[in-house]
Order: C-alpha cells, then structure tokens, then sequence
C-alpha cells in the first residue's frame, strides 16, 4: 500500500537521555514550527499529531551509572511509553511518523511496531551503528544502544519493553551510510545477517543501487518496513546541528534521492527522524533539512 493513502499520525518525544549533549529534546517543536504540517497539507498527505511522549520529571538523570547505562530508568520509562502509543496508532491503521528526541527513541518504536508486524524490516541511516551493548559502549549513552536492543541484544530492562513484541532479525536490518563503528560494533556486523553499506559503499555503488539492494533484501521477506533516519547519516556540511557529527556522510541530495525512491517503492510502514540538536546551530538549517526529507518520504513531488 502507497504511504500516502495513509494517515500519518505525528509522535513527538522531546527526549535527550539517551544522548551525550543535551538540547536534541527540542527537535520535534523545531521540526513542527519550521511547518511540517502544512507541507505535509500542501503535499496531499493527512496527518494528526498525536501530541508528545514524555517521561515523567525525574529530575536530571542519573549520569554514569555503575553498569555503563547512562540515565537507563528514564530512557526505559520513556519506551514504554513510546512502544504503546506506536502500537496504538498502528492498530487503527495509521503510519506513526516519530519526531526524536535521540536514537536511544527508537526502542520504544521498535517495541511498539513488533507488537504487529511479525517480520518487520528496518533501514537505519546513521553515521554510526548503534549496535552497542553495555560491555561494548565506550560512551555509555543508550542512543548507540538502540539498534541493538532491537534485535534483542543488551540490559534485559532494555530488552523486556518489547513485551508482546519480539526481537528483530538481523537479516531485516540494513544500515546506510555508517562510517564510525565501534570495534565491538563491527565483530557483530561481521558475524550477524546484518547488512551494512558503509560510506565507502556508497561511493562505489551510488545510492540509486543501494536503496535497490536494500528494498531487493526486504520487499518478499517482511510484512512492514520501518525507516529510522538519524540526522547525523548526513555530510555535517549539510546539517551541523547534531551531537555527534562525523565528517564525510550523505549528502543533501543523495538523501533526497534516498528518501524519494523509498517513497516511490510504497514499501515504507513508519518512520522515525532524530538527533536534531537545535541548541548546536543558530538558524534552524537542521530542523528543516529534517523537515525536507519527511515531505519526500511522505510524497511530496518537485513539480
Ligand atoms: N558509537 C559511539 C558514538 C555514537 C553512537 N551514536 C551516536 N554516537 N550518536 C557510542 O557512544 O556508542
Ligand atoms: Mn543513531
Ligand atoms: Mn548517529
């Protein structure tokens, strides 16, 4: 079914815990006022916010706890939340579009969309590939976590918020554009179904042929594929506001593309864009680079 015909239902999780630098709490509200929903008007697409996931106030956050799990009560209380409103709107048919908060969001997605897809597929643009554990992590920040809780890897106070969900498999995981991987990281990738197209990959492939390689690797095996989209997969060039940039990453218009043709493939079940740091930049450059690649994900067309 083509995206579009969907309703797109607007999830914002004003969340920072999971991350190192504080501020990317204020993405979903950056996002929304640089006039995401009046794009998404103007591109034909429905949508209703759904209003925002927060934890309750439990202060600042336990930094640096003992087992290399940075803020983990809030970052769990968080995802509960997130997992079941992600199922609700799933379940009355919709297409949940979250607005992070940092990556470490995505657990509750995930949790959240495995309560209903059994074979759920997963393009995971980033700089990096978030597939961390506790014993792997050098930061402790849970959002270079998120990948691998969802395959089932990690704290089990992590894991068990996919209750009536399931793991992941990794022959349904495809990363774009990673190019910091932690040594810990890249045993797993090496040993696991997980496919990952580096930067290097995509410079001798091009992106036309890898998001073709990517929907070719999930179209037949999956029941919904999911499109969780850092901001920091992108050149820092092109959008500098984000914690942990890394130098070299997809440009503007390869993303465009990439966000464009996975539109086209009507493929695509829901979606989640984070780590925007507005706090990291002056004009909202980021937050509307976001804004940008949602209308193309979503079916807005040049002419
Ligand atoms: N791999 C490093 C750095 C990192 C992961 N995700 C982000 N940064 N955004 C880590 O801390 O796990
Ligand atoms: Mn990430
Ligand atoms: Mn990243």
């Amino acid at each position: 079914m083509k995206v579009k015909q969907k309703t797109v239902s607007i999830l914002s999780v004003p969340f920072d815990l999971g991350a190192g630098r504080k501020g990317v709490h204020l993405s979903p509200n950056a996002i929304l006022q640089a006039g995401l929903e009046q794009r998404l008007a103007d591109a034909g697409v429905s949508c209703v916010l759904e209003g925002e996931v927060v934890p309750p106030s439990t202060g600042k956050g336990k930094q640096n706890t003992a087992d290399n799990l940075k803020n983990l009560e809030e970052v769990v209380t968080v995802n509960e939340k997130l997992a079941d409103r992600v199922e609700a709107v799933v379940r009355k048919g919709q297409f949940p579009l979250v607005l992070g908060g940092d990556h470490s969001i995505a657990i509750g997605t995930l949790s959240g969309l495995t309560r209903h897809y059994k074979n759920l597929g997963v393009i995971w643009f980033d700089a990096h590939s978030d597939l961390n554990t506790a014993e792997t992590s050098p930061s402790g920040n849970i959002h270079g976590m998120s990948l691998a809780v969802g395959l089932g890897m990690g704290d089990p106070r992590l894991t068990k918020i996919k209750e009536g969900g399931h793991p992941i498999k990794s022959k349904h995981v495809v990363i774009i554009g990673a190019r910091s991987i932690d040594e810990g990281e890249k045993a797993y990738i090496n040993d696991s179904g997980v496919t990952c197209f580096t930067m290097h990959d995509i410079d001798q492939m091009g992106m036309e042929e890898v998001i073709a390689q990517t929907l070719d690797l999930l179209r037949d095996t999956t029941d919904g594929i999911h499109l969780s989209f850092d901001v920091d997969s992108l050149d820092p060039l092109e959008a500098p506001g984000t914690g942990t940039p890394v130098k070299g990453g997809v440009s503007y218009r390869e993303a465009q593309f990439a966000l464009r043709l996975l539109h086209e493939s009507g493929l695509i079940t829901s979606a989640e864009f984070v780590e925007v740091n507005p706090t990291l930049e002056s004009d909202n450059a980021t937050a509307e680079v976001a804004l940008e690649f949602i209308a193309s994900l979503l079916g807005e067309q040049i002419l």
